[in-house]
């Protein structure tokens, strides 16, 4: 016999992107992504403070099954490191054929992708703004702003995560600050 799940609902905290019924909270600071920002004397000058870069509420831990989704949201802190702004660590999906979407909710930033090739594209995440990340897109979300960017993103629940790549290679490009606005430039350490 079919064992159905329970319908459930979550609210998102529209001031500042929580989702206080989550059950399950990751924070991420500036230790858990040692070697992911460009400029190591940078990272090396901001550990002593360990600055919380950004967490995420997920909201179901409904079984890693097919025909299942997975849904969080993302509060990601303004600031840089050197002058690149504070994101996500990445992945690609263990996965590869699950697709995600991405909708942004607060503050302002960018959704960055690449291709296992090593392409790279950048799509502008700002409330209201709904981001199709599409099969075997590697991807990265970026707060440009002065606020906390938030985002909600919903995904296979069996789509699993490849952090390994990201960190052995990083992304081919990385946002960083220019006379004061975002700019892509080539990633030093990409290899
Ligand atoms: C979004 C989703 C999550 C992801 C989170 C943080 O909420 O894509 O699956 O965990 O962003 O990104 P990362 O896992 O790369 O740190
Ligand atoms: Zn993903």
């Amino acid at each position: 016999m079919t064992a159905y799940l329970p319908p459930f609902t979550h609210l998102v905290n529209l001031q500042d992107g929580t989702i206080p019924t989550a059950p399950l909270v990751q924070q991420r600071r500036l230790s858990d992504m040692r070697g992911l920002y460009a400029d190591p004397a940078a990272e090396y000058a901001l550990m002593a403070a360990n600055p919380l870069i950004y967490e995420v509420y997920e909201a179901a831990q409904n079984p890693k099954e097919a025909g299942h989704l997975l849904y969080s949201t993302t509060v990601i802190r303004p600031g840089k490191v050197g002058d690149e702004y504070f994101m996500t660590k990445g992945h690609y999906h263990a996965r590869g054929e699950c697709a995600e979407l991405y909708y942004g909710l607060l503050g302002e930033g960018y959704l960055l992708l690449q291709t296992p090739e090593g392409e790279v594209n950048l799509q502008r995440i700002v409330p209201g703004a709904a981001a199709y990340v599409p099969p075997y897109w590697g991807h990265r979300t970026i707060n440009t702003g002065a606020e906390s960017f938030v985002f909600l993103a919903v995904y296979p629940a069996d789509a699993g995560y490849d952090y390994k790549t990201i960190a052995e290679r990083g992304f081919a490009s990385i946002l960083v600050e220019r006379d004061g606005a975002p700019v892509l430039v080539p990633n030093p350490r990409y290899g």
